[in-house]
């Protein structure tokens, strides 16, 4: 078998692996994947140099029979690529906020010399046979600076969150470029259908390639590249294992004793605009004006930990979503009753499980999310015999998998308040045995589609794109 170099933005180093986080089922799954074939996590330490430059020192580790390798970054390149054009360029235009959307001519070549100088770092660790797999928006363009540096592996590339439509997309000044540049991989991997079609859909418009949407080859300028979805899971086994500890039995208790005869609705996300947080309390506010004779039957827990504070728009929504909890607590609180609970903290997976198991309603309403995991975890808690109601937004990627026709999850328009208040009415009312049926659809393709099971595919694909 051979070896696997794993390049992401950020690495879960030994002593940070498995705290909380999107890090929390991916690490462990590329950890094992990395065990399994041997090889190196390459990436950001999340740590500024001191220096004016980036330059390239690298720290390697190696625990639990996993090397990873990283360096540090200086302060103007963490400003100009990571809080610059990864956060405030790509991940708001990808996720159709153009209205947040930063062009700067300065953090594009942020972007583009740190990408350059993770190729530069990586490529004496890679040896002729490894498998290489770069992740996500971070590093778009670094599979063409590899093959600049003579890289010839197999190389591939994971996008986790969405692909925005081709009129969307054009507004990037240097569209054309950073798609060219994506043709260097030999493998592509996106979450779902709808973000391969609309990657086809800029190649063949825009640059006049040819794409085939059954296979999805991708041939232009004499380069063949492979399109494919491979919908990430959780790790159903760990998670399982995490709820049967006390810590999630005490979590369990906690959230059921403090809430007693009421409903217990859960949201958990990081406090991103993307998550639509506060179109979720307008849902809530809307529920509560429409039947004001139930608001003592249900309790919010929003858990929202910050994330990205060093970018303004993340600044803007945790104060926006501040202001319209406190505007529902402030009108419809008793002395015995404050129907939002909102907290500003992450939690461990144990913790979650508990909180997801003692709430009857999960309440996952992003604008737009790549697959969205939460959706999944919320599902995985369930008690089978008795299990809460999932409301998803039909704009994550989950719910391509979870969403069927009347099946599995209850799905909404996540910008209409209308639409989240009357999901909550019939979640809060649905019977037993619809509440079976509806979570009977839904868990099978999460226990099986795991993130194990989607290393393995993205890992034999690649291994075998040529
Ligand atoms: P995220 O945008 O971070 O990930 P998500 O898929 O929901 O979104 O993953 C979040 C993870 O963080 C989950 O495992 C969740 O349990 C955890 N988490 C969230 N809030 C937490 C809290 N308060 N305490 C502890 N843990 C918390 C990106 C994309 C997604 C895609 C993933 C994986 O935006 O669309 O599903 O990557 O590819």
């Amino acid at each position: 078998m051979s070896r696997l170099i794993v390049i992401s933005n950020r690495v879960a180093t030994p002593d940070a692996r498995g705290v909380t986080g999107a890090q929390g089922g991916l690490a462990g799954a590329l950890t094992a994947a990395l065990k399994d074939h041997g090889g190196i996590w390459f990436g950001w330490s999340g740590q500024e140099s001191e220096e004016e430059e980036s330059v390239g020192t690298m720290q390697l580790r190696r625990a639990d029979g996993v090397t990873t390798a990283t360096i540090d970054l200086s302060p103007r390149d963490v400003e100009e690529y990571y809080n610059g054009y990864a956060n405030a360029t790509l991940w708001p235009l990808f996720h159709y906020r153009l209205d947040l959307t930063r062009y700067e001519v300065e953090t594009a070549k942020g972007y583009e010399r740190v990408n350059q100088h993770f190729a530069e770092s990586v490529t004496p660790l890679i040896e002729p046979e490894d498998l290489v797999w770069v992740h996500d928006y971070h590093l778009l363009p670094l599979g063409e600076r590899l093959r600049a540096l003579g890289i010839a592996n197999r190389v591939g590339f994971f996008l986790h969150i969405p692909w925005p439509p081709t009129r969307l997309f054009v507004s990037l000044p240097d569209h054309e470029e950073l798609v060219r540049s994506l043709l260097a991989y030999d493998l592509i991997g996106f979450q779902t259908g709808e973000w391969r079609e609309s990657f086809l859909h800029y190649c063949r418009e825009e640059l006049g390639a040819e794409a085939d949407d059954a296979t999805g080859t991708i041939r232009f300028e004499g380069k063949t590249v492979i399109a494919r979805t491979y919908p990430i899971g959780i790790d159903w086994e760990h998670f399982q294992t995490q709820g049967r500890t006390e810590e999630a039995r005490i979590a369990e208790q906690r959230l059921r004793s403090s809430t007693r005869d009421r409903t217990a609705m859960i949201g958990v996300d990081r406090l991103d605009y993307s998550k639509g947080l506060p179109e979720r309390i307008d849902g809530i506010a809307r529920f509560f004006d429409q039947h004001p004779d139930r608001v003592r039957d249900l309790v919010f827990i929003q858990i929202a930990p910050p994330s990205r504070e060093d970018v303004k728009s993340y600044q803007d929504i945790r104060a926006l979503l501040e202001q319209k909890a406190g505007q529902i607590n402030g009108a419809r609180s008793e002395v015995d009753l404050v129907p939002i609970r909102y907290v500003n903290r992450g939690y461990s997976h144990a913790e979650l499980f508990g909180f997801f198991r003692a709430a009857k309603i999960g309440l996952v309403t992003p604008l737009r999310d790549g697959m969205n995991l939460v959706a999944k975890e919320y599902v995985a808690a369930q008690d089978p015999e008795d299990p809460g109601v999932l409301i998803l937004s039909r704009f994550a990627g989950a719910s391509q998998q979870l969403g069927a026709e009347e099946q599995g999850a209850l799905l909404v328009n996540s910008y209409s308040p209308d639409d989240i208040s009357q999901a909550i009415r019939l979640a809060l009312d649905m019977p037993l045995s619809e509440r079976k049926s509806r979570y009977e659809a839904m868990v099978g393709t999460i226990r099986e589609d795991t993130v194990q099971e989607w290393t393995r595919r993205f890992c034999e694909d690649l291994a075998a794109s040529r």
